[in-house]
């Protein structure tokens, strides 16, 4: 879906739009919601077989499902389900899912004509990508350590501090998008309206995350209320940050990010592909085996080289973060 003159201005003005019904709910995000069905009876399949769970319990709805078996197991799994692996400690049988039903997300057409609108015809899928499955908190895991949920609300970063500073002028672009409707109850995302105009501001190592000192924020956050079929564009520098998932249901979401071909993503262990080239279409990757492949391979090698290089420039040092 192209953007409007009236959609466009407003993400220059304050760093981010909402897009109506980029999607359809039934025929581009729900046959996603079946992929992950059969990755969740694969979950639970393997921590019923080591007795990590006592039932599969395959009656109840995925969102049920996945909270039973994270509160049994008493852990969160979300790096099953993520089209991503960890910044360090890959190994060779590190989990992730990249099926074709989210490479199909990821290469959606009217995605990219939103995503086109910003960064013109020729766009790179940025490998700075999650899925996030987040139950509510008073049913989440808790971290035995921190004594805080295992999977929470997101700290209020920019999206340009969580890359290394080779992609400083990479124009890297966020599609976040929910897999049903989100509001500040169950845990949406907001924003704080033009801070992208500060350029990008001090982060801090917390344990939470990468987070921007609230200190340095300016101003009010605004609640990016949506709807399933929506998705958030979101400027590299916009300040944000998402609620605590206070429902009693799972939040949902993809975060996308696109860069015109060519420039740095950022993430270079990590692979990218052509999603959409006016110019050179013959170099669009177009199978989504192709794309588990490319993850497969850097499993791989991440798992035998135990890369140790910085995912980003942070360090408690910084006064800022005392
Ligand atoms: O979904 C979330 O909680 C955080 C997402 C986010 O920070 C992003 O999409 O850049
Ligand atoms: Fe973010």
């Amino acid at each position: 879906m192209k953007l409007s003159a009236e959609q466009l201005e407003h993400y220059d003005e304050h760093g981010y739009v909402i897009v109506q019904d980029v999607f359809s709910p039934e025929e581009d995000i729900d046959p996603v919601i079946e992929e992950y069905k059969g990755v969740l009876d694969n979950l639970a399949q393997e921590l019923y077989d080591s007795a990590e769970i006592s039932s599969l319990y395959e009656d109840l709805p995925f969102s049920e499902r996945l909270i039973a078996i994270y509160q049994e197991s008493g852990k969160v799994h979300a790096q099953y389900f993520d089209f991503s692996l960890p910044q360090g400690n890959v190994k060779p049988d590190t989990p992730f899912w990249a099926g074709p039903a989210v490479f199909r997300m990821l290469t959606n057409e009217s995605l990219l004509d939103a995503v086109e609108s910003i960064l013109g015809g020729e766009i790179y899928s940025n490998p700075v990508q999650h899925v996030r499955l987040k139950p509510p908190e008073h049913l989440t895991p808790v971290n035995e350590e921190t004594g805080r949920v295992q999977l929470g609300k997101t700290p209020v970063h920019q999206d340009h501090g969580v890359v290394r500073p080779e992609a400083d002028e990479t124009q890297m672009l966020t599609v976040w998008f929910s897999l049903m409707d989100v509001n500040i109850e169950n845990g949406c995302l907001c924003v704080w309206p033009g801070s992208h105009k500060r350029g990008l501001v001090d982060h801090c190592p917390t344990n939470l995350g990468l987070s921007v000192p609230g200190k340095l924020l300016e101003g009010k956050a605004a609640p990016m209320i949506m709807k399933k079929g929506d998705a958030l564009l979101m400027h590299k520098q916009t300040i944000h940050a998402s609620y605590s998932n206070n429902s009693d249901a799972i939040r949902w979401s993809f975060d996308l990010r696109y860069n015109p071909i060519g420039q740095p993503t950022g993430r270079p262990a990590f692979p990218g592909f052509v999603a959409r080239s006016r110019k050179y279409p013959e170099t669009i990757l177009r199978k989504p085996a192709d794309w588990e492949q490319l993850w497969r391979d850097t499993r791989d090698h991440m798992a035998a080289v135990q890369d140790e290089s910085n995912f980003n420039r942070w360090t408690k040092d910084n006064p800022v973060c005392a």
